[in-house]
Formats: structure tokens, sequence, C-alpha cells
């Protein structure tokens, strides 16, 4: 995996990392292993997770994929071999095919914890912190009602890539809030691999078949910069109502220029520190939490200054 650099606080985030030696040796260590490279949702994650291990005493190494994948991340865990870290903080691509690898570096002796995503086996992670994304779909719901009023039409959702347990969660409880505001439809749930293209075709596609589309619900980063492109080139940014999920910088820029008209907002920052508290309170035998929450934040243009500390880093 590439070098992943950012700024992060007063310092720096980089791939960092040593030669290990012997299992004492690695009592000190934790490992991030992210969904994806340089995109900053993982970035503000990293950060967060770095200075809180830092603070902690340990010392904290981060490989992510080069895409959301999970064939390139198996690799990534795969290469920790027979002498892995204390804990590996992250964040499975897919529900399902992550579980053997990850059961491989937990058989081999580390605490695991979920950030982020999830596996569906909930028996590998010691601890798992993550948005409450069902709630974050509800609340996508909700604020695309209020967008929308009472005007009747379709809104379509767009999904990532099956099997990616927050984006799930996401799209299922928007289609279950969706269902309280009888003058919107749900004009059906499209995957993208969460590619921007994949989705900007999507939206192109729905625009053509669903003439009274009235609203996406764009349910991450890359889902929704697809669908911001697929409107412009449509001539229909502010025609068609579109609520995204995160708050990157381009997201942000999205919203000035009216392309967005809400974002959910999570703190990923939350969800890496909270990662390494818990992470850490395994290895040291102290009370860990099974499952714990970062907050959400719904913001639009109007409220976008007050909300500027939920802006991720780049
Ligand atoms: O929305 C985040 C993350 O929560 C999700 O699991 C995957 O997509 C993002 O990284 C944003 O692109």
């Amino acid at each position: 995996a590439a070098a992943l650099v950012a700024a992060c606080g007063s310092g720096q985030v980089g791939e960092s990392g040593s030669g290990d030696s012997g299992n004492s040796a690695n009592s000190k260590k934790l490992a991030l292993v992210p969904g994806t490279q340089a995109e900053p949702f993982y970035i503000s994650m990293q950060c967060g997770a770095q200075d809180e291990a830092k603070k902690l005493g340990y010392e904290l190494t981060t490989q992510a994929p080069q895409k959301f994948d999970a064939a390139l991340q198996t690799t990534i865990v795969n290469s920790m071999g027979s002498n892995p870290p204390a804990a590996l903080l992250i964040t499975p691509t897919d529900d399902h095919a992550m579980l053997a690898p990850i059961q491989q570096v937990k058989n081999r002796g580390s605490k695991i914890v979920e950030v982020d995503t999830s596996l569906k086996d909930q028996s590998v992670a010691v601890s798992s912190i993550s948005s409450n994304n069902n709630e974050g779909g509800k609340l996508a719901a909700q604020t695309m009602a209020k967008l929308a009023g009472d005007k009747p039409g379709s809104v379509l959702i767009l999904d990532t890539i099956a099997g990616t347990s927050t984006t799930a969660a996401r799209a299922k409880g928007f289609q279950d809030e969706l269902k309280k505001h009888p003058n919107l439809k749900a004009a059906g749930i499209q995957f993208t691999q969460n590619e921007p293209d994949q989705a900007a075709a999507k939206v192109t596609a729905a625009l053509a078949s669903t003439p009274d589309l009235v609203g996406i619900f764009a349910t991450n980063l890359n889902t929704g910069e697809g669908a911001a492109t697929g409107l412009r080139n449509a001539g229909k940014i502010g025609k068609v109502n579109l609520v995204g999920f995160d708050a990157s910088p381009s997201e942000i820029d999205g919203m000035k220029k009216g392309e967005y008209q809400a974002l959910i907002a999570q703190d990923p920052a939350q969800i890496g520190t909270k990662g390494v508290d818990q992470a850490v309170a395994a290895i040291e035998g102290k009370p860990v939490q099974r499952q714990l929450n970062a907050e959400l934040h719904a913001i639009t243009k109007d409220d976008l200054d007050a909300n500027a500390k939920y802006f991720y880093k780049q």
C-alpha cells in the first residue's frame, strides 16, 4: 500500500511502521487497516486514532488498501503473518469475506476492534465503533421529506458495494423512514461499486426512466460525488434534491455550489479515538464496551458555517 500522508492535528499521518521482533515487542503496537486510501473519511479516522495512540503510549501503524476491496484488504491483513500487533483496528470491507483473514489474526493473539464497518459475525471483535448508520439513513429520509415538502415524487438510493455494513444500514434506515412519507415513493436501490463514475451513470439512467424523480440519497462520499456529476450533466442541479452522507471537502464545496441540499456528517476522528481506547482497554485487561456509536450531524447550506467542525480532513 502506498504512503498516506495528511496534515493531522499538529503532526502528520503517515504510513509508519517498523520491523517486528518477538511478541512482547508488539505489546504496545496497534495496527489500523481502514477501508481505503487517501479518502477524507479514513484520513480523519486515522488522525483521531493516531493522536489517541500517542496519548496512551502506543504505536499505531496504518496500512490501507488502494481501493475499498476485500481482496486487497485481505493481502494487507495476511501480511501481518504469525507475529501480529497487540490489537488490529479494522474497517472490514466486506461483512463476510473479511471474516476468515480477521479471525486468523485473532487466533494469533490480536484483539480485534471494528471501526466504521463490521462483520456479520459478531463473535470476532471485542468492540465495534461506528456511526448509528440506520439512524443516519432515517435522518437523511426526514431531511429529504422536509426538502420535498408536499411535492410528490420518486426518490432513488445510491448504495456502494453489497456487503458493506455501513451503507447497507443507511439504505435500510432511509427506506424504512420513507414509508412514513406517502408523497415520496422509493425508486429502488442502485449499487455503484463505490465508484463515482458508476453513481453518475445510475443517476443519468434514473433521470431518463423516472421522470418524477425528486430526490437522491447518496449513502456515502463517492456515491454523492457521482450523483452530483450525473445531475450536473443533465442540468438538474437544485431541481432534484441530493442528500449525501459524509462531509468531505469536495462535498462541502458541492453544497456551497448548490449541488447538495443536505449532508449527514459522521465524526470519523471520534470513531478512531474510541477505537484506540477500546483496543487499549482490551490489551490491558480493562473493561471493554462491545458496541459504541459516534455522533452524526445533518448539515444544510443555512447552517454550514456553524458545522465547520464536522468537516473532514483531506
Ligand atoms: O461513508 C464512509 C464510511 O462510513 C463507509 O463505510 C464507506 O464510505 C465512506 O468511507 C465514505 O466514502
